[in-house]
């Protein structure tokens, strides 16, 4: 049986991995060549963003056939390749499931489009007049067609039609999808979105004055359980494997509960992200870390007994932590402090590539060297009440773009990434921040990545001890207890830029720290994790 709390998850973003064949994109054969990279970093699993069929308008999060691999990746036959390398390496391989919507070039969407009496027209949502719901992408919900006189609904982008998970045939494509992967080998799913794909029957309108409108007609509606324990039931149940989900503004309770009816088995939840903004990304405000904490530790002690935690700071989505929570003066030593803290907290710990190296934002400063459709799409909303000027000072800092840049492998030509030209811009710092480097030095963050994954994975106390904050409202400190048994584990840092003196409060026995240091005084961004036994 798959100990899902065992795991420590490294995910892939395909496009911006490696390149094995020289077309400027990344794919399953760069994958395969890397394998002992991410099983040397101690990770047990990986996590695929989609590889499937896609025009790649959200860069795969819209899927024109789920049973086939997107050509630029490779084919079927890569791809049971990539399952037997990994598997015999002993790590464990979990796909992205996107099935809140697909794309629009998918054959049921074509169909669909056909008219109202063909057979997949109401494999979406359909509506004559248009409700009043937003796009979580910025604008308009719906979209209009013509040949039809219908709006259908996009919850994200247009190319992006919702599915009508009210409709059993669509269930039953669904679980198919999910059974070829399965029968294949695979371990389990990321799925995206998974918290919306019930909306209220009829979709009425929503509220009129609320920010997201709609959003109470599909954020966790009713069906949401039944659908979910049906493709456990009659699918996921069937093999070893379980399911992380995406839950969008999801609540620890909610989480709890999804966990409990066996559903999911734990969630990507969203508060934290909010620690340096007003509920969205794109109104930003001044990080504190004792913002993040309290978010963090929400979730920490909601899930105790019951439920399970993902632990992430970084993923496709989100700038990167090192510069959006921590010091780039100090970048190796505050990437240590982030992983840190991070892994010695109770949960499923994630490693987005490239933050085994600390890489950094990318800060394209004009819009046109930006691939991301949310970052296009938000300025056409944003653009009516802020200049360009401004907005660009924002996406510098927010746009998913930061985190998707090519991994950085050396400091080669092209980072090492393809020896031609990528499909998206390389970050400038490759020459000082990239793999080679980190490999060559003995306290490197990569390094100091491979003593916290085996620490993670081999301490008990790490993994299930309880959680107490003993300084919740410092913005300057880390200091937190894991108690197992006859187990202690204190974690303590310093999130200062200078030093200064730490009570350690007795524990003398150092596992791990980011500094070679026993002084009472902290350097800047150093943290230690403390051992008791008894
Ligand atoms: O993201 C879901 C989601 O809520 C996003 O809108 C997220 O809040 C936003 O990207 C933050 O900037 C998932 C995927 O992770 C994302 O890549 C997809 O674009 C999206 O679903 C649609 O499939
Ligand atoms: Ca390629």
């Amino acid at each position: 049986m798959i100990n899902y709390k065992d795991l420590i998850i490294y995910q892939i973003y395909p496009l911006s991995f490696f390149d094995s064949n020289d077309d400027g994109i990344g794919d399953l054969e760069g994958i395969i060549s890397k394998v002992s990279y991410i099983r040397n970093l101690g990770a047990n699993a990986i996590w695929l963003s989609p590889i499937y069929e896609s025009p790649l308008e959200d860069n795969g999060y819209d899927i024109s056939d789920y049973k086939k691999i997107n050509p630029i990746f490779g084919d079927m036959e890569t791809f049971k390749k990539l399952l037997k390398v990994f598997h015999d390496s002993g790590i464990k391989v979990i796909m992205d499931l996107v099935v809140n919507h697909t794309s629009k070039e998918h054959f049921w969407f074509q169909e669909a489009l056909k008219g109202k009496d063909n057979k997949y027209h109401d494999y979406y949502i359909w509506k004559d007049k248009q409700p009043n719901w937003k796009s979580l992408f910025g604008g308009k919900a719906f979209e209009y067609v013509k040949e039809l006189d219908e709006y259908y609904l996009h919850l994200f982008a247009k190319g992006q039609p919702d599915l009508n998970w009210e409709n059993e045939n669509v269930r039953a494509e669904i679980k198919s999808v999910l059974k070829f992967y399965l029968d294949m080998g695979v371990d389990g799913f990321r799925c995206d979105v998974i918290n919306l794909i019930s909306k209220t029957h009829g979709i009425p309108n929503g509220k009129p004055r609320f920010a997201v409108r709609g959003l109470e007609h599909y954020l966790n509606c009713p069906r949401i359980h039944e659908y979910l324990t049906e493709l456990r039931e009659d699918v996921i149940n069937n093999y070893d494997a379980f399911l992380i989900g995406e839950g969008v503004f999801i609540s620890p309770e909610q989480s709890i509960d999804f966990a409990k009816r066996k559903e999911v088995e734990m969630f990507f939840e969203f508060d934290h992200t909010n620690a340096d903004c007003h509920l969205v990304k794109w109104f930003p405000k001044k990080f504190k870390l004792k913002n993040l904490k309290k978010e963090l530790n929400k979730w920490q002690y909601a899930l105790k007994d019951d439920g399970w935690n993902t632990l992430y700071f970084n993923n496709h989505d989100q700038p990167r932590s090192v510069e959006r929570y921590g010091n780039l003066y100090f970048r190796e030593s505050s990437a240590k402090f982030l992983a840190t803290y991070l892994f010695c907290l109770k949960g499923t710990p994630f490693i987005y590539q490239g933050e085994e190296i600390g890489m950094t934002n990318a800060h394209f400063p004009e819009l046109s060297q930006y691939e991301d459709i949310e970052t296009k799409n938000v300025y056409k909303t944003a653009k009516k009440f802020m200049s360009y000027k401004h907005f660009m000072k924002i996406a510098m800092k927010v746009s998913r773009d930061n985190a998707r840049t090519p991994m950085q492998w050396s400091n080669e030509k092209n980072a090492g990434f393809s020896n031609v030209k990528p499909w998206f811009r390389i970050n400038r710092n490759y020459k000082e921040i990239n793999v080679r480097t980190d490999l060559k030095k003995a306290n490197s963050i990569y390094r100091y990545y491979e003593r916290l994954t085996y620490l993670k994975k081999t301490s008990d106390v790490l993994k299930y001890g309880d959680y107490t904050d003993l300084v919740p409202k410092s913005n300057k400190e880390v200091k937190y207890l894991r108690k197992y048994k006859n187990e202690e584990i204190l974690v303590v840092g310093n999130f200062r830029t200078k030093c200064s003196v730490i009570n350690t409060l007795g524990y003398t026995n150092i596992l791990l720290s980011n500094c070679e240091n026993k002084a009472d005084t902290f350097k800047p961004f150093e943290i230690r994790v403390y051992y008791k036994e008894g």
